[in-house]
């Protein structure tokens, strides 16, 4: 029999074969190294992704090679255009580049220790590892939302600064997966709204995905998808860097954002597996990896790149020295100078918190009777105008979150001087953008939805957590308390769920007082997000230390009992007032009793053991809080009692939910008593 024809049941194999018999170019060969180099550091690690890098290598190529405006001497240059990687399995592909384009701080050693502890290449790429590394991704269809905040932030600070500081492009590079999930819809709905010309995807065409070829899945016409949405299309031959480039030319002149559909052959050059989800995350194997280098003509050793290569690459990394040297140049002389700087190294401008403070005295004097959502607009009354990095916005709420300060007009398309983003029904794709305004810097994004809808939102916060990212989130109607909507609107295990997940500050003010410190502890934390869980019923003011910000301890002893203590009642936000009341309760039956505010349980856990052993004392611990229970035990100890919710809420006014679910003061005095009575 003669042997079976490959190409039969694999029909990318023979376009493969047409491809591969056309002249090798310069374009070709530097592509080839960043194929090499795929392999090479997939093989060694034994395990990744070859197959992405391998077939986008031509259009990365082109883009890094003439189109994408960095300087590898200064990769964080804030002019830069940015770069992201949305599918991020393919992150030998940036590492390549990265290396290749002569950065410091990714030298071959590095790439050989792909996937290895510590190394900066790791698995996926991760910001913070190389300055190169714009945003960590991973999380399919992120990195593209990432990218649309990132290209309103330039709009943004180009309207504030002026183009000749602030003038520069976003690309992205994004895969079949990244176009399937839920939030590329929402981030290209925004940027195709906000005529977000600068932004250009790059999708990887390549018809395949893990489980095979895309049509098992998925069926719709990308191109109609996005051209719906506003954005230019254009469909090219991947593996034609004159094609690519030409619709790069295009996009770079467009008054859209721009999707470049680039058919691909994933796996590239790979003699079976090309063309095929076998090449998606996993090693070649030795035989495939060699035929597929000697199907480019590649004669190198593991990890070698040959020097006339590597000068071509490095003429690449250097192509924008010169727009570098003047745009220095320009800020040097430029009158924004010391407030760009500023504003774009994060550091909050002089005098920030002196109407912050103002508003601490007048809460005090006034004891304001209000919602927490109501004295957050207050601070922000206070903040925004003497912080001029901060953009609000809300996912259609802006009337339920109270983010918007009056006087500050909202973005719009083809005028971003506002501060204040529409973000429409997007949660998800708001908080991936919103990472991106961050991580663009200078900005300072706060959002604004209902609390139960941060599950709508809970991947994007994860990342700004695991990325250090200043991000605020408004998270408003935080409880049974906002009433009538009913239990799919009442967050019960939300608090649970979110102060589990590492580097997030949730913030529960109690009243006013604390409103305003837990803003100022948001907006000075530089190194992860922060939630606001917001009332959007009354609260009365509980606090009048105008001196002390007593939140910045995440717990504090808000009224001490007047003898030695028999119970403690501790609890966050809303039920406050409900510890306060329980006290009363015992202090007049002889009982003294303390109430404990646990506004933020991050910070409290950072402090030493001594105070917090003295804050929460040796009585028996009450804790309330109208959510579930879970993680309480932390602080009650085995001792302890908890007053909150069991299950789902219910449609009724507050003050009959409080009742029915048994979130009251004297519950919580009762719960009391019995500990005392037992210990006695
Ligand atoms: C949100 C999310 N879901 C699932 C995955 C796991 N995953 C990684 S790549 C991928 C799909 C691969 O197909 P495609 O995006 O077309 O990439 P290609 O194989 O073409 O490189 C999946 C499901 C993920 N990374 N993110
Ligand atoms: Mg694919």
């Amino acid at each position: 029999m003669p042997p079976a024809d490959p190409t039969a049941a694999n029909p990318a194999l023979a376009a493969q074969a047409v491809l591969l018999a056309r002249p090798v170019t310069e374009a070709r060969r530097m592509a080839d190294a960043i194929r090499a180099l795929a392999i090479d550091a997939v093989e060694a690690a034994k395990s990744g992704h070859p197959g992405m890098p391998m077939g986008m290598a031509d259009v990365a190529t082109v883009l890094w090679t003439r189109f994408l405006k960095f300087d590898a001497a200064d990769p964080r240059w804030p002019d830069r255009d940015r770069f992201v990687l949305s599918a991020g399995h393919g992150s030998m592909l940036l590492y390549a580049l990265i290396h290749l384009t002569g950065h410091a701080g990714m030298g071959i050693e590095d790439l050989k220790q792909f996937r290895q502890l510590h190394s900066v290449a790791a698995g996926h790429p991760e910001y913070g590892e190389h300055p190169a590394i714009e945003t960590t991704t991973g999380p399919l269809g992120q990195g593209l939302a990432t990218a649309v905040g990132m290209a309103l932030a330039e709009r943004h600070l180009a309207a504030r600064f002026g183009r000749s500081l602030v003038d520069h492009r976003t690309w992205v590079i994004a895969s079949d997966g990244d176009l399937m999930e839920g939030i590329s819809h929402e981030a290209a709905s925004l940027a195709g709204h906000m005529k977000l010309s600068k932004l250009t995807v790059l999708w990887d065409d390549n018809g395949i995905s893990i489980d095979g070829d895309l049509s098992i899945s998925s069926s719709e016409d990308q191109l109609k998808r996005f051209a719906a949405y506003g954005w230019a299309v254009k469909r090219v031959d991947g593996h034609d860097p004159d094609a690519v480039a030409a619709a790069c030319a295009q996009a770079v002149r467009a008054s859209k954002p721009t999707l470049i559909a680039c058919r691909t052959i994933i796996g590239f050059s790979a003699p079976t597996k090309a063309g095929t989800a076998g090449s998606h995350g996993s090693p070649l194997g030795g035989a495939e990896a060699a035929a597929a280098k000697a199907a480019l003509g590649w004669t190198h050793a593991p990890f070698e790149v040959p020097e006339d290569l590597r000068a071509l690459w490095a003429t690449a990394g250097a192509r924008s020295s010169g727009p570098r040297r003047s745009w220095l140049k320009r800020l040097a002389k430029h009158p924004q100078k010391g407030e760009f700087d500023r504003a774009i190294q994060g550091r909050l401008p002089d005098g920030w918190t002196d109407s912050l403070n103002a508003l601490r005295a007048s809460i005090a004097e006034n004891k304001p009777n209000q919602g927490s959502r109501i004295s957050s607009q207050k601070a922000l009354e206070a903040l925004v105008p003497a912080v001029p990095e901060m953009i609000g916005g809300s996912a259609d709420l802006t009337g339920s979150n109270n983010t918007n300060v009056k006087g500050i007009p909202a973005m719009k398309p083809g005028d971003y001087a506002g501060r204040f983003v529409h973000w429409g029904i997007r949660e998800h794709g708001m908080a991936a953008a919103m990472n991106g305004m961050a991580l663009h810097g200078g900005i300072i994004p706060y959002s604004g939805t209902f609390l139960i809808f941060a599950d709508y939102l809970r991947p994007a916060l994860r990342l700004a957590a695991l990325m250090q990212q200043r991000v605020i989130h408004v998270l408003t109607h935080d409880s049974i308390g906002l009433g009538e909507d009913g239990p799919t609107h009442q967050p019960v295990e939300t608090l649970a769920s979110l102060r589990c997940i590492p580097n997030v500050s949730v913030f529960r003010p109690a009243d006013a007082m604390e409103t305003a410190e837990c803003w100022d502890l948001a907006l000075r934390r530089n190194d992860g997000p922060s939630v606001l869980a917001l009332s959007r019923q009354n609260l009365p003011t509980l606090s009048t230390e105008t001196g002390e910000n007593r939140c910045a301890r995440g717990g504090y002893v808000l009224a001490e009992a007047s003898g030695p203590r028999r119970a403690t009642f501790i609890a966050t936000g809303s039920e406050v007032q409900l510890a306060m009341a329980a006290r009363d309760m015992l202090e007049a039956e002889g009982l003294p009793a303390a109430v404990v505010s646990l506004p933020c349980w991050e910070l409290f856990a950072a402090q030493d053991p001594a105070y917090r052993e003295a804050t929460l004392g040796s009585a028996p611990r009450i804790g309330i809080e109208a959510a579930v229970s879970f993680g309480w035990d932390r602080w009650l100890g085995p001792e302890g009692a908890f007053i909150g919710m069991t299950g789902f809420g219910a449609s009724a006014p507050a003050e009959q939910l409080y009742r029915h679910f048994g979130i009251t003061a004297e519950a919580a005095a009762q719960a009391a008593r019995k500990r005392i009575t037992t210990n006695a």
